[in-house]
């Protein structure tokens, strides 16, 4: 199948990214959906580097580095600058890493999404605080090594859900997305570009670095968290509308721990127990996608 997606490249070859970096390939497919018309706030993360610090950019779009837990704010603060330019069609992007979305920037963008700031947000999630060598996030799954939960300390935590607790503030969009499924994340980035208000992605992107996989599993260990029900790909529409984009066949979770030197420690016991938690999620899920509003 052909992908309809323009030929132009927003990413210039030879970037800092590890080879295989999900997060690389989250913001090639991102940036050709949305064009350069945009201002990208970035605060601190893998992407800082990757991008590369001024005069040098990896990005063929306007960059502002920002710091680690400021996202949101940023990004309010320039769309209040371009409103009074009256540029209202240069879109806002922040661009920011489970931790600086999960953890330390998530006031800033609760605030920020409270007050509906027309901005779209996108978190692509690695799963760690990476780039510093990684550490355990709230968005670490149940059972991950890091180097914060390492040996018998592995995460006994569940992944926060972040797409409901931005769904809870009742914006206009938020959506998870894949690095494995680019006809989905392109169109989701399209969508969200064609709206207003605060607007969320939430972008499954594979570390091979910090998962301990090799950089050709990238893309398939991504598909297998779909096809697993691990990572179930979704939109949530002014909070309340949920609509599941893709029904997977029902790998087991098993096959795709495996794969993980971050999971090799889990017992047969420990990846059944885990079996379940993502089957509840996933019925739960299956609820809300079955309320009609
Ligand atoms: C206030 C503050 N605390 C800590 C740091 C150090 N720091 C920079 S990037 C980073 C990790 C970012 O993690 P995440 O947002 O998940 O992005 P990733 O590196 O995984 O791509 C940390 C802890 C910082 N820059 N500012
Ligand atoms: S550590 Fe992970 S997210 Fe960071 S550049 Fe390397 S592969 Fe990408
Ligand atoms: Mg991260």
């Amino acid at each position: 199948m052909q992908l309809d997606v323009t030929d132009r490249e927003y990413v210039y070859s030879g970037h800092a990214g590890c080879p295989g970096c999900g997060a690389a390939i989250a913001m090639r497919f991102v940036l050709k959906a949305l064009g350069d018309r945009m201002v990208m706030v970035l605060p601190a993360c893998c992407w800082s580097i990757i991008a590369g610090a001024y005069p040098q950019s990896a990005l063929k779009v306007p960059v502002l580095h920002s710091a680690f837990e400021t996202g949101g704010a940023v990004a309010s603060g320039v769309r209040a600058a371009l409103d009074m330019k009256g540029d209202f069609e240069t879109t806002v992007v922040t661009w920011a890493g489970d931790g600086g979305t999960f953890d330390i920037g998530f006031q800033a963008l609760s605030g920020a999404v409270e007050r509906n700031e027309n901005f779209i947000y996108v978190c692509y999630d690695n799963e760690a605080y990476m780039n510093t060598g990684i550490q355990r996030s709230s968005s670490t799954p149940y059972g991950a090594w890091t180097t914060t939960t390492p040996g018998r300390d592995w995460k006994k935590m569940r992944k926060k859900n972040i797409v409901e607790a931005l769904a809870a503030h009742r914006i206009p969009y938020a959506a998870t997305a894949s690095i494995a499924y680019p006809e989905d994340l392109l169109g989701k980035a399209r969508k969200a570009k064609a709206m207003k208000g605060s607007r969320f992605l939430h972008i499954f992107s594979s570390c091979p670095t910090g998962w301990r996989i090799p950089s050709e599993m990238s893309v398939k260990i991504a598909r297998m968290a779909v096809q697993t029900n691990i990572f179930p790909l979704y939109e949530v529409e002014d909070g309340v509308r949920y609509t599941i984009n893709f029904t997977p066949k029902g790998y087991l979770v098993k096959e795709y721990f495996r794969l993980q030197g971050r999971f090799q420690h889990l017992s047969d016991a420990d990846l059944e127990q885990i079996q379940e938690m993502v089957q509840e999620d996933w019925e739960l899920l299956l609820r809300k996608a079955r309320i009609s509003y």
